[in-house]
């Protein structure tokens, strides 16, 4: 069996997407994620130029030797563009896979593990009576997780607070929008939110919040002290993760569990994160972190060291990275939680899918491969948007991180 051809499909129901299809002599066909939010074109093009010529002739059943092949082939390795890219082939070639053997890809990485996928969705509002009310539409609707993000007083707007209750889309303008930012506002007032939220819910509701990479070691650590009588099921980003030794700090101060991996692209960004039991979610997903070949790795690295997965599910994981994610979340014996921000229904369309949610599970669909595909006459109708990510500023202007 051999790949003949691949093309790259670019389109926009909503938000931008880039969806990787094989096809092969046999007729079988797979489709990958290749969508990295606000670069978009950028793995479009490395995919066309310098990857599909590569995949022609090769034999789709050759997933690992493939991976090995575009990793170590490129010389310049790693990055959020190239491994998109592996990414999208990988989880084309599984989907292949699994059709051709007539079964759900989790049936290939060792059954299931579990009856359904745990997953949180996102409860927020820019005050707190209001998310209040945004959390119990989320219990109502089944959920047993939520993630918890409002609005801070003094600052105009604030990430994870969205017009859009469902969806969060925050790339927003083709230039990048500027938000202010103050530590010290954030600082004092999310213990409180979370304080308000276990009084009228309880105990055993688990409980998120996103710090989204904006603050230092040491006043993670001071938010993470505040919040545990609260419970959190994990404090997400407290810190960009370059400096993998900075969470040894929050580590010594705090027991919140720390959850961080979306931005990740390969077990190196992670291994010592992982090994020295610095955090105890780890967030990579599909589409960013190499595919399921290479998210499995990092899982399976994550288990000896007692950390759980926690794939990154925002709307701009598309509906093939969600119908792929979940194929490794029933396997593993290490899962954690699983974001799930719902799509659009223009893009619930385009990519037809039989993963469904029931009682605040997710459950993977039993389809032969991955369970999903792209319409690509619909996908025509939605072309490109150039649409980038905000910037943070702080409020004396300094550049921050969003
Ligand atoms: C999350 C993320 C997202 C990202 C977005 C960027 O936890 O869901 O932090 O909200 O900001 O995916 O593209
Ligand atoms: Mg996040």
């Amino acid at each position: 069996m051999k790949i003949t051809d691949a093309k790259v499909i670019v389109t926009c129901p909503g938000r931008n997407f880039v969806t990787l299809k094989i096809e092969t002599d046999e007729g079988v066909t797979g489709v990958g994620d290749a969508t990295v939010n606000g670069r978009e074109l950028a793995v479009a093009s490395y995919l066309n130029d310098h990857v599909i010529p590569l995949l022609i002739g090769r034999d789709p059943a050759m997933i690992e030797d493939t991976w090995q092949y575009l990793y170590r082939g490129a010389y310049w390795r790693r990055g959020p563009v190239t491994m998109a890219a592996i990414a999208a082939v990988d989880t084309a070639l599984w989907d292949i896979k699994g059709k051709i053997a007539g079964l759900p890809v989790y049936q290939l990485l060792g059954g299931r593990s579990r009856e359904g996928v745990t997953v949180y969705g996102h409860a927020n509002a820019d005050t707190v009576d209001g998310v209040l009310q945004e959390i119990s539409r989320f219990v109502n609707l089944g959920y047993r997780a939520v993630r918890v993000q409002t609005g801070i007083p003094g600052i105009a707007t604030t990430y994870g607070v969205s017009k859009d209750k469902l969806f969060y889309e925050p790339a927003d303008a083709a230039i990048p929008t500027e938000a202010v930012w103050s530590t010290d506002r954030y600082l004092s007032h999310v213990p409180s939110v979370f304080a308000r939220v276990r009084e009228e819910f309880g105990p055993e509701l688990k409980l998120l919040h996103d710090a989204h990479h904006r603050l230092t070691p040491i006043e993670a650590a001071r938010l993470g002290k505040a919040l545990e009588p609260y419970a959190l099921t994990w404090l997400e980003d407290p810190v960009p993760a370059e400096l993998q030794e900075g969470f040894r700090l929050i580590r010594q101060h705090t027991t919140t569990p720390i959850a961080v991996g979306e931005v990740f692209n390969t077990i190196w960004d992670c291994h010592q994160l992982i090994s020295e039991q610095l955090i105890d979610y780890i967030r990579t997903t599909v589409v960013h972190a190499g595919g399921i070949s290479h998210l499995r790795r990092i899982f399976d690295l994550a288990a000896l060291y007692h950390v759980r997965s926690g794939s990154h599910g925002a709307t701009d994981c598309s509906p093939v990275c969600m119908a792929a994610a979940l194929q490794v979340d029933i396997s593993i014996p290490n899962f954690g939680l699983q974001e799930y921000m719902r799509h659009t229904d223009a893009t619930d369309t385009v990519f037809p899918h039989s993963y469904r949610f029931e009682d605040g599970y997710l459950h993977p669909s039993s389809e032969p491969g991955l369970g999903v595909d792209i319409d690509e006459g619909l996908a025509a109708l939605y072309p490109y948007r150039p649409a980038a990510l905000p910037v943070n500023r702080l409020e004396d202007h300094t550049m921050h991180n969003w």
